[in-house]
């Protein structure tokens, strides 16, 4: 009884931060169709608007709805798996508040301050903008702000597998290397609560260079410290940079592990060959962020070396969850719902979106590739057509076990919308990106093939109509009622 309790208590914990992740996406998504109509020329030459909108669209897809979610939906995977409450609902909470007050800042520093300096910022644009100085300085505080909560999370998460009684080493992938935790009978570490484990550990030490460096850059806006080092300042960011990605890489393999494991009834298989890929990536996590810095010919030889064989390195996690999860669902009896047909659409682009990946991964091809449209496409692979989808996949999952699902007929629907979209939206970008159109251009680059960004446009209006549909259908399902519900009052109305 106790246990329910704790797990209602994760559920609405969840439920009211995916809430508030998907209104953010409803939003985003509106202004990535306003971006990229504004590269054709519709509405005039507007770089201003491009620039702000971009870097607003980044922030809100990115950080408010992909790594926002992510942390969300982790509250009732961790106490689902460990059988054990979190460790301080008020933490959880002070989390959730202390995000929306950064993105309130972020959300006024580019709307009233007209800041448009990417999401990404690359010190030190901060002070070089046609934005006003208070809008640069509220943006990296709303990002500082941001940066606290990621790092409360990374603590959240790791005190509460202490709470339930598990070592924090195991939880980490260290588990492979005690023969006596592998016999008949042994209790391990649940297999959906690793990769949790290996984001929290990585967040509280990826985030705290990049903190300094926003705390830094305050300072500076204040004139209580001179210019940092550009390239030192860089590597700063991309250590935090890279792996905020698997802030919400991560967290989805954990759901895919939660899901499938709900749907087939059994174990995944080949539990200890992706705990020692876990394993890899708790080490290697925290070494591979140069690789967003190929292109600067100051960067020391070695460490675009490491940056190489580490990003390969971090292949592993990928393909061996990629294969154990497609393992477990041939193997066993799988029930086909929204749920598992969100998993196995996710699954899908998690391999196309590796494999272009690994392009950008590799020096000799990177060259070719590097701030192109090419990177854009490959992002948006992974974060539209593997990621978001699962995010939606869980939740839905979740309010399965809520109030139920508003419809499952649209939620269905909306996926095959923006999967069907989604893939020619990302086509467009992959072929103008190989044929020389540059990423963050306020026009269509190349420009004799603005006829490809107008034709993106159409797959963009479908795709931001299918992420629209999973916002009407989710809200629905939470504040009124869900399938079951209405099947109810139908019979009652006969
Ligand atoms: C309807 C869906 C979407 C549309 C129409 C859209 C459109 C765009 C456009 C036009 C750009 C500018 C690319 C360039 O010219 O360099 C962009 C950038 C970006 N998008 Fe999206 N996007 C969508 C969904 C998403 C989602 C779901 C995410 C993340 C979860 C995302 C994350 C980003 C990021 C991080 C950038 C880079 C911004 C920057 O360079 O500062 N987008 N998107
Ligand atoms: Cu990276």
């Amino acid at each position: 009884m106790e246990q329910n309790n704790d797990l209602d208590i994760a559920k609405e914990m969840s439920l009211g931060y995916y809430l508030t992740g998907v209104t953010i996406l409803a939003v985003a998504a509106l202004l990535g169709f306003i971006v990229r109509l504004s590269q054709t020329g519709a509405l005039g030459n507007v770089p201003q608007l491009y620039y702000t909108l971009m870097t607003l669209h980044g922030m809100a897809a990115f950080v408010g709805w992909g790594c926002f979610v992510a942390m969300g939906l982790t509250w009732y995977t961790l106490v689902k798996h460990l059988d054990s409450p979190l460790h301080s609902t008020k933490l959880v909470m002070f989390i959730y508040w202390n995000f929306m007050v950064g993105v309130l800042l972020l959300v006024v520093a580019a709307l009233f301050g007209n800041f448009g300096g990417s999401w990404v910022f690359l010190y030190p644009l901060s002070f070089y903008g046609y934005w006003e100085n208070w809008a640069a300085f509220m943006w990296n505080l709303g990002v500082a702000l941001a940066g606290i909560s990621i790092i409360l999370y990374g603590v959240e998460i790791l005190l509460t597998i202490k709470k339930a009684g598990f070592g924090l080493l195991d939880a980490l992938g260290f588990e492979i290397l005690k023969p006596s935790k592998w016999k008949e009978g042994e209790k391990r570490v649940p297999l959906p609560i690793v990769p949790l484990a290996v984001i929290g550990w990585g967040m509280i030490i990826a985030t705290l260079p990049f903190a300094y460096l926003l705390v830094y850059t305050l300072l500076e806006f204040m004139d209580l410290v001179p210019r940092m080092d550009t390239l030192l300042a860089k590597n700063m960011l991309w250590w935090f940079g890279h792996p905020v990605v698997y802030l919400i890489l991560f967290p989805v393999v954990s759901f895919m592990y939660s899901i499938v494991m709900d749907y087939t009834g059994h174990d995944i298989i080949g539990e200890k060959w992706a705990k020692s890929a876990w394993f890899v990536a708790t080490v290697v996590q925290n070494f591979i962020g140069a690789h967003h810095v190929y292109a600067d010919l100051a960067q020391q030889q070695w460490v675009h070396a490491i940056s190489e064989v580490g990003t390969y390195a971090i292949i592993l996690p990928s393909l061996v969850s990629i294969f154990s999860i497609t393992g477990t669902i041939y193997l066993y009896k799988f029930k086909w719902d929204v749920a598992s047909s969100y998993v196995f659409v996710s699954l899908t682009f998690w391999l196309l979106a590796g494999m272009s990946g690994w392009v950008n991964a590799t020096i000799a091809l990177n060259e070719f590739v590097h701030n192109s449209l090419w990177v854009v496409a490959h992002f948006h692979t992974m974060a539209v057509l593997a990621l978001s989808t699962l995010l939606f996949g869980m939740a839905f999952h979740i309010m399965d076990q809520y109030k139920g699902v508003y419809s499952k007929k649209m939620a269905k629907d909306a996926l095959i919308v923006y999967v069907v979209s989604g893939v020619g939206f990302v086509h467009l970008w992959f072929i103008q990106g190989l044929w020389g159109g540059i990423r963050r251009s306020y026009r269509s680059t190349p420009e004799s093939l603005n006829l490809f960004t107008w034709i993106s446009l159409v797959f963009a209006f479908f795709l931001m109509f299918g992420l629209w549909m999973n916002f009407y259908n989710s809200y629905m399902s939470l504040t009124q009622s869900g399938e079951k519900v209405k099947e109810e009052v139908a019979v009652a109305a006969d």
